[in-house]
């Protein structure tokens, strides 16, 4: 009789072990598929500058991303286990497009076409 208490015992561990894991499961997989809306300025000044942003910011993981040419802001949904928005900034900075945090080297904005230098801040 000892014995069958203790495989009971023993069960009940394993089911509450089983039962948290898969809480623990459901919980991990609810965050994978949480995802992040951003909005922030992105100085560009034409319809090429968009699509060169545009495609930048989905190369860097984003699910979606729109900019608006006239009011030069750009609108980024991401996973943010996947991405954030200082990586994409660094990237549009790198291509040549200053934003609120990082700044494009004066070599990346002068390789622009001509058509896309947008007035720089002082
Ligand atoms: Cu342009």
């Amino acid at each position: 009789m000892k014995s069958l208490r203790i495989f009971l015992t023993l069960l009940f561990a394993v089911i509450l072990g089983v039962t948290t894991s898969a809480q623990t499961h459901d919980h991990s997989s609810m965050t994978m598929a949480s995802s992040k809306t951003e909005t922030f300025k992105v100085f560009g000044k034409c319809d090429m500058c968009k699509a060169r942003i545009e495609k930048t910011v989905k190369a860097e993981g984003a699910t979606e991303n729109v900019w608006d040419v006239k009011t030069q802001m750009l609108t980024v949904t991401f996973d943010p286990s996947k991405t954030n928005k200082d990586a994409i900034s660094k990237k549009l900075a790198a291509v040549g497009h200053d934003t609120e945090k990082y700044k494009a080297t004066n070599e990346a904005y002068a390789n622009l076409p001509g058509c896309c230098h947008y007035d720089r801040a002082k």
